[in-house]
């Protein structure tokens, strides 16, 4: 029996093969490492983007919504500060609403530049974006975007760029990381250029765990729909029925962990190669870093960037900041 049908039966979405080579040699050494762990890109196939979907409604993950009403309240001080026949330069493939809020409001955009690595994601929302917004020059990139890139050159001469980094999904990479891809924004923003991003506060850790313990399950099914991916996708044996889903807040790293937990000792065969896991051994699939409002400004700053503006919601549960390049 294919995969393919296989797949149907099992999550009634029919996953296409999308993890290459590379990235199966990644996740193999990630699980030859003491502790386990895979890369949160991982989560990603059909099923996890569909999860995803479900995550960013439900009542204790309060980031979407609440950076969606940030954008809106605030939509006419950010098209001034971003000014005309600016080039939004979105690193990601544009999917959400709050990218089109942006492409609503700002004025005369010269451009609009997707860049994702996975290139049918990209090219899907892209085509939805040029199909419904038709005045603007939309140029979508299928490139790694934590290496520097070339951006294109749209017919329109942009008079700024501005990066934009939505959904606090600067959290998920580790703080050097973080701090190298700052650096990449910095270089792509050129001359008078400025990053918008959407970066989640610190706070109590109860409303942390919570956003990643949803009640109702489903960031438990979507963090499992990992090892779903990995059995349908590099011929793996996960018995998802023997790991269970865990969120923790680590107050010392400032950053919620999401893990799989080995419920029994036992063997996983992956893409071929053997993994032992005891009882209790985990897999960290996520690394969600939050920030202190100095603590983002000095890692801005690092990479050449100033934060000339913050916008919070009133419980200060996340800030929308925008950084101009010094
Ligand atoms: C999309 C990376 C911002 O870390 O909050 C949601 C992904 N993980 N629930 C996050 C996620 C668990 C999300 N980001």
């Amino acid at each position: 029996m294919s995969r393919r049908v296989a797949a149907t039966e099992a999550g009634g979405v029919t996953p296409r093969s999308t993890l290459g080579p590379a990235d199966r040699d990644e996740i193999l050494q990630g699980l030859r490492q003491h502790p386990k762990t895979l890369s949160p890109k991982f989560f990603y196939d059909e099923r996890g983007s569909q999860l995803f979907e479900e995550i960013t409604e439900l009542p204790e993950y309060y980031l979407t919504r609440t950076e969606l009403s940030i954008m809106r309240e605030n939509i006419d001080e950010i098209v001034s500060l971003v000014g005309p026949q600016a080039s939004l330069v979105e690193f990601g493939s544009g999917s959400s609403m709050k990218t089109r809020i942006l492409l609503d409001h700002l004025d005369r955009l010269a451009a609009y530049v997707p860049v994702d690595i996975s290139r049918d994601h990209l090219k899907a929302s892209a085509e939805a974006l040029a199909a419904d917004f038709p005045h603007i020059e939309v140029l979508p990139l299928a490139v790694d975007f934590t290496r520097p890139f070339d951006l294109p050159q749209p017919r329109v001469m942009p008079l700024r760029n501005v990066v934009y980094f939505p959904g606090s999904t600067i959290g998920n990479f580790m703080p050097s990381a973080a701090q190298a891809l700052l650096e990449v924004m910095y270089e792509e923003a050129k001359e008078d250029g400025a990053l918008l991003i959407g970066v989640d506060l610190k706070k109590d850790p109860p409303v942390l765990e919570r956003a990643y313990n949803d009640s109702t399950g489903v960031t438990a099914e979507f963090n499992l729909n990992m090892l779903r991916r990995l059995n349908n996708e590099l011929g793996a044996d996960f018995d998802l029925g023997r790991f269970r889903h865990r969120a923790v807040y680590r107050e010392s790293q400032g950053r919620i962990e999401m893990h799989l937990v080995s419920a029994s000792a036992q063997t996983v065969t992956v893409a071929g190669e053997q993994f032992e896991f005891a009882e209790g051994e985990s897999i960290r699939t996520e690394c969600s870093h939050k920030y202190t409002l100095e603590e983002f400004a000095a890692m801005a700053e690092r990479a050449g960037f100033a934060v000339t503006r913050v916008w919070m919601d009133r419980e200060r549960l996340f800030s929308v900041q925008y950084c101009l390049r010094r």
